[in-house]
């Protein structure tokens, strides 16, 4: 029996070695260029084309297509999404799976909706081969990645939510105070998973503050953290030194956003993905 955890670009990083992966790009869309969010993509120098180009902007989910090259011809494949209620990413995975299935009688493609992103996808696909090297049945996996993503989170810390804004993903409205100079706008998946902003701090010790203490509330203690960050690398080094002195854990990874976090998250952005 063959495995595979495909996952699409969402998830920013794939840490795990011994099973097989694919990434399913997202597209980062302008009038002018079109972004395929891959190996082969510069996330700083689209951040940087970002600044300059004042034209619309979008974003796209990967189509069915785009899931069957990455199922490629295993038997038993795990497929992880960004949130169902922020993109069609889910759904169209959903249709891949079944067609894969049509086709396929005997393969079985598991379809989970993080209802997150970011580092708390790459913590759902960190377990996942875990519970496939660990020998126990494909059925068996399925009903403990659905416990365990009842035992992680995901913090967003953001500078900008113009992106966000103007694709319908938070409001006009919440995304003015975000334009402030030296604001940073905290908040958290919500259980739905979709956007809860939680807090808006001026400066990076206030917001280091409000971190910690949102995710003291949610519940984190020493298990693992996975932040990713866009064009904050110094920042995100500060949060590994203060979560590893506050929370005592030490399995701490930073990666760079790809293109579709870079592109929502803005730079100075950063995503933590944490187990409670
Ligand atoms: O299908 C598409 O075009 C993709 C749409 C994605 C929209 C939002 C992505 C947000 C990524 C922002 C902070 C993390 C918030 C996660 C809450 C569940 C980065």
């Amino acid at each position: 029996m063959n495995y595979k955890i495909v996952a699409d670009s969402s998830a920013d990083k794939i840490n795990i070695t011994h099973i097989p992966t694919a990434s399913a790009p997202l597209k980062i869309i302008t009038n002018e260029r079109e972004f395929i969010d891959d190996d082969s993509l510069n996330a700083d120098e689209m951040v940087a084309y970002l600044k300059n180009y004042s034209g619309k902007s979008s974003t796209a989910c990967p189509g069915v297509n785009d899931w069957l090259i990455s199922f490629g011809e295993s038997e038993n494949i795990f497929c992880i999404t960004i949130s169902s209620n922020l993109s069609g990413s889910f759904n169209s995975a959903c249709l891949a799976a079944s067609e894969y299935e049509t086709q396929h009688p005997n393969r079985n493609v598991f379809v989970i909706d993080s209802l997150s992103t970011g580092g708390e996808m790459q913590l759902i696909i960190e377990k996942l081969e875990e519970l496939i090297l660990s020998g126990i049945s494909f059925d068996e996996i399925c009903k403990q990645i659905t416990e365990y993503q009842k035992t992680t989170g995901l913090l967003f810390m953001l500078q900008s939510l113009k992106n966000l804004a103007n694709n319908g993903r938070v409001s006009h409205a919440v995304a003015k105070i975000s334009g402030i100079l030296g604001i940073r706008v905290i908040g958290l998946a919500s259980d739905e998973g979709r956007l809860d902003i939680t807090d808006k701090s001026r400066g990076d010790k206030k917001a280091l503050a409000s971190i910690i203490e949102r995710m003291k509330t949610a519940g984190c203690k020493n298990g693992k953290i996975r932040i990713s960050h866009c064009q904050n690398d110094v920042f995100a080094q500060t949060l590994k030194a203060e979560f590893e002195k506050e929370f005592g854990t030490r399995d701490i990874k930073i990666c760079k956003t790809g293109g579709l976090c870079s592109f929502y998250a803005e730079s100075g952005g950063i995503i933590i993905g944490f187990e409670k």
